[in-house]
């Protein structure tokens, strides 16, 4: 599976660009089998190089609303950065010749990753993302905004369970002022998340993938459906563009 021209043309247009099938079914199986074992090793043991974020403690999680990670507990992970060291499947799928071949035709020939992380957004819980551009976060002194991020689905995503949604060309509107606030997704767009006009829904199946730049605006409703959203982001990198931002040079 590579890029063909009016993909290429409709990812820079746009900023994004939609791959069906990209991840197979088989894969998406053995991660679905990986997560309850790695809920549980986040609960109880982290790895020091592994972030965990969890949901808002506050949120009352009803019996049949537990996360489907870890069934019969009440904290349910919102991130898990860096989730290619606790799940073999990701981290072969992130250095697949079928991902950085995509990656190398968008954004440039040598490809390094950067981080990858996993996003539940479990049924009835999982909160929204504000609107942003990934560079808000990702901006320092002496890098540029050539960072390329994948999201992969993990489940059906819609909009009622919090699909990601794009402002198509925004990625050409420059970095815009955003709010920061310390909690997950703390870098936001003045209004954090509602309903946009001008948004582009882009529901998934598992398996599919979604590449876009780290200059589109995007965003996420809250998950308000009885299913679960879970969805993993490989960002990837120019080598040399960044001190600390590149974990590992894949080609
Ligand atoms: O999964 C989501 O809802 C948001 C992910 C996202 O915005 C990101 O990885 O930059």
């Amino acid at each position: 599976m590579s890029v063909t021209i009016q993909e290429k043309e409709s990812f820079e247009a746009n900023g994004y660009l939609l791959k069906k099938g990209l991840v197979s079914r088989q894969e998406i199986k053995q991660i679905r089998q990986e997560l309850p074992d790695i809920h549980r090793r986040m609960l109880a043991d982290p790895p020091p190089e592994v972030h965990v974020a969890w949901e808002d403690d506050s949120v009352e999680c009803a019996p049949a609303r537990k996360g489907r990670g870890a069934p019969d507990e009440s904290k349910i992970i919102r991130q898990l950065m860096h989730s290619e060291l606790v799940s073999p499947t990701l981290n072969r799928i992130l250095r697949s010749d079928t991902l950085v071949d995509i990656v190398a035709e968008l954004m440039h020939p040598q490809v390094a990753l950067y981080h990858s992380k996993l996003l539940p957004k479990e049924a009835g819980i999982g909160a929204a993302t504000p609107w942003h551009q990934d560079y808000a976060y990702w901006q320092t002194d002496e890098n540029k905004p050539i960072m390329l991020n994948c999201q992969i689905a993990i489940d059906p995503m819609t909009l009622e369970n919090g699909c990601l949604e794009f402002i198509p060309g925004s990625h050409r509107w420059g970095l815009q002022d955003h709010e920061q606030h310390q909690e997950t997704f703390g870098r936001f767009l003045p209004g954090r998340y509602y309903k946009r006009e001008e948004g582009v829904t882009i529901p998934m199946e598992p398996g599919d993938g979604i590449f876009f730049t780290a200059l589109v605006i995007h965003g996420s409703a809250p998950n308000t459906s009885p299913h679960p959203r879970w969805a993993n982001t490989f960002a990837y990198n120019v080598p040399g563009n960044g001190e600390h931002q590149v974990r590992e040079v894949l080609r």
